[in-house]
């Protein structure tokens, strides 16, 4: 859900499957539509038996399915380079192309960006490993350490196209989090790496150092950061905007508005999770805040909750378009591209 325009407090958070007007149309055509009504609430309507429900619960079920799978076709054929526009007849070729999209993750303590990679994977692993484990660990409540060595995880798992890195959480300390974004997104990521000063609970970082250790093999690549997502917890953010919990957005807004996140001028695209603890009203209004709060229209925000459903799935695949479609548009152009021209 959400990525959808035209939200109000008042209606549902828009999801792509009730906005098809503002989405590109190729992923337009995915989207499943509800049996039109011509307004006419007659008994007729009523008249179907239970084999004809279930017939048009089948139907409907099949064109979900197809939905989904041609949504997840299209990022599983992406390579990068595939969606460049060609601005002022410009090639993939132009351009300097990333060994592989690279999208990072961030957000405050226990926002769900570990859940999130877990709910993007598990979309993918539904066709190639339906049992297939969670890959990250979560957290299960704030008195863990949480996330805290930087790990590459491709999308789908076999991918060697599209990764998404998981980090540690923004802190309450707004000098903190400069520094890290500032030299995660200038300086590129790789895996195993961690924040290099003491977590916010007082642990000492020589206490944390050696579990990291498993990592250093993987030292070898350093990924030049292509887009960002921003990962906001719902509930808080509603909790603060009622006056309870203000330091949650003035963090989140201090940390969104560091230019060096944006990626040329695309501010990141924001992701509200716990959407399912919340009512539609109360998402929709989120949806509101956020867009009021960092500048940036609804559409840039997704409504991802932690539950498995037909409408969770798609929003992932609209949010994971969405950002490579971003990425691709900001990628630099060769410099013998512009001392030919
Ligand atoms: N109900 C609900 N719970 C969620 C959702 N997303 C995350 N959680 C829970 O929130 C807690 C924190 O989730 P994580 O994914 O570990 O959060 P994180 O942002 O990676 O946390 P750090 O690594 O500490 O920064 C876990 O208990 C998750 O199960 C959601 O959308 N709905
Ligand atoms: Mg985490």
């Amino acid at each position: 859900m959400g990525g959808g325009g035209g939200v109000t407090p008042t209606s549902t958070p828009s999801s792509p499957s009730c906005s098809s007007e503002i989405l590109p149309l190729e992923f337009a055509e995915y989207v499943a539509v509800a049996p039109v009504s011509d307004g006419d609430e007659s008994d007729e309507c009523c008249v179907c038996d239970d084999a004809e429900v279930e017939a048009l619960h089948y139907a409907s079920r099949r064109l979900q399915d197809r939905s989904l799978r041609e949504a997840k076709d299209l990022i599983r054929r992406y390579k990068p380079g595939d969606w460049i526009e060609g601005a002022g007849g410009t090639k993939a070729g132009d351009y300097v192309l990333p060994e592989i999209t690279t999208l990072l993750l961030v957000g405050p303590r226990c926002s769900g960006k570990s859940t999130l990679v877990n709910r993007i994977t598990s979309v993918f692993d539904k066709d190639d490993d339906p049992f297939a484990p969670d890959r990250v660990q979560v957290s299960r409540n704030s008195k863990s350490n949480g996330t805290i060595f930087l790990r590459e995880y491709p999308i789908p798992r076999n991918s060697n196209a599209i990764c998404i890195y998981d980090t540690q959480s923004l802190s309450s300390n707004p000098k903190k989090n400069f520094q890290m974004l500032h030299q995660w997104v200038t300086k590129g990521v790789s895996p195993g790496e961690m924040a290099t000063w003491d977590a916010d609970d007082g642990t000492m970082i020589k206490d944390i150092k050696p579990s990291g250790r498993k990592y250093s093999f993987l030292h070898c690549k350093t990924r030049k950061v292509n887009y960002v997502i921003f990962v906001v917890d719902g509930t808080s953010v509603l909790e603060s905007t009622d006056g309870k919990n203000k330091e949650y957005t003035e963090i989140l807004r201090e940390a969104f508005m560091y230019p060096f996140l944006s990626i040329g001028d695309d501010k990141p695209v924001v992701v509200v999770t716990h959407g399912d603890r919340l009512s539609m009203k109360q998402r929709a209004h989120v949806q509101n805040e956020l867009a009021e709060l960092f500048g940036i229209p609804v559409q840039q925000i997704f409504d991802i909750p932690g539950s498995d459903d037909y409408q969770t799935d798609l929003a992932i695949l609209d949010m994971l378009r969405y950002c490579i479609q971003h990425a691709e548009q900001n990628l630099p152009v060769k410099l013998s591209y512009l001392l030919e021209v």
